[in-house]
């Protein structure tokens, strides 16, 4: 288990979170041209949970996410243009055109898909584990979901079955306290945390905080250990928050669904200033380093966003078909 964090490898989570920022507020500048068809929902303010796994897991284990899926696409080592190009509808993009921003893959790198059904991925991620004991690989296979997730039957079913069979699998919720706009208030049971009831049904679980990337990292890592080390199945929630609306690009503090107070308490929890802030004071010329990274990052995701809107979109007799290649399944160690 890693218990220390180099400063360089601070910096590199540091860049990590902000090129998922960058690369989402690209998407929220553009998104009003209509040339992005599909919805769209954005981590902005959540990005270091993200990056905290991505930092732990290598890119044969298996990740598979939700609706709001960029930021763990991005982490696990997903392809920039394949994914600005696959929210463009192009055939270039990492599902060819056809998915849209909720249906992501690039199974090069153990991203084995994202679904728009609120609990729809938590089978097939228990699967990927399931998979990886009856092959003997050392791999482990991370789950996102979010707190609205929790209430689906399939989660209940999935954690009882990888406890069952110790299956090498970690949960990773992103508690962000809403479902849409209902507060956990009105969905779950108050004062229980969702962290010891998951505990309570047998799966070795965590809470941390997910708006520090370095806590988050740390967590993280001791949870996959486990998971890989024969441990059976664990649990992290990382309380968070969402900045932008549930879907789209604007804010929606405005509809009265949570309060102006609230959303400024988190938004001083930036998970990037927060970072930046403690770097600053640690590395020497920190603020040179970071305008460079700054610019290699906008170069970076101007060419994606160049690349998606010079790609073609897919012929219309491929509306139906499609190979997508699994990798990753073959046994190995
Ligand atoms: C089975 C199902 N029920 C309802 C929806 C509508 N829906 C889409 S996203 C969402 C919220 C899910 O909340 P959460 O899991 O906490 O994720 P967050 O959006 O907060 O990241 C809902 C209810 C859906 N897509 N699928
Ligand atoms: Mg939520």
């Amino acid at each position: 288990m890693v218990h220390s964090i180099s400063t360089q490898e601070k910096f590199d989570l540091l860049c990590q979170m902000q090129r998922i920022r960058l690369v989402e507020e690209g998407i929220a500048s553009r998104y009003h041209e209509g040339k992005m068809r599909c919805p769209t929902h954005l981590s902005i303010g959540q990005e270091a949970v993200a990056v905290a796994v991505g930092a732990v897991i290598n890119s044969r284990d298996f990740a598979v996410s939700t609706h709001r899926a960029h930021a763990h696409y991005l982490a696990k080592g997903g392809n920039l243009p394949a994914m600005v190009a696959e929210i463009y509808g192009k055939a270039t993009g990492c599902s060819r055109g056809k998915g849209g921003s909720m249906h992501l893959i690039d199974t090069s790198v153990g991203f084995m898909g994202t679904s728009a059904i609120v609990g729809n991925s938590i089978p097939i991620g228990v699967g990927l584990a399931l998979s990886v004991q009856i092959r003997g690989s050392n791999q482990v296979s991370c789950i996102f979901l979010g707190d609205g997730a929790i209430e689906e039957g399939a989660f209940y079913e999935c954690v009882n079955f990888a406890c069952v069979r110790k299956l090498p699998v970690v949960f990773i919720c992103e508690n962000n306290l809403y479902s849409v706009y209902s507060p956990l208030s009105v969905r779950q049971p108050e004062g229980r945390s969702i962290a010891k009831m998951v505990e309570a049904i047998g799966a070795q679980s965590f809470q941390g905080d997910g708006n520090n990337v370095l806590k988050a990292r740390l967590i993280t890592a001791e949870a996959v250990d486990n998971a890989r080390n024969g441990s059976g199945p664990q649990f992290i929630e990382f309380m968070t928050y969402r900045w932008r609306e549930h879907c789209g690009p604007e804010f929606d503090n405005d509809l009265g669904y949570r309060t102006v107070e609230e959303f400024e308490l988190w938004r001083e929890r930036d998970p990037i200033a927060l970072l930046q802030t403690e770097l600053a004071g640690s590395i020497r010329d920190f603020e040179l380093k970071w305008e460079r990274a700054n610019e290699v990052l906008k170069d970076e995701i101007l060419e994606a966003f160049e690349f998606a809107e010079n790609s073609p979109f897919p012929p219309a007799e491929e509306a139906f078909t499609g190979d997508f290649a699994v990798h990753g399944l073959e046994a190995s160690p």
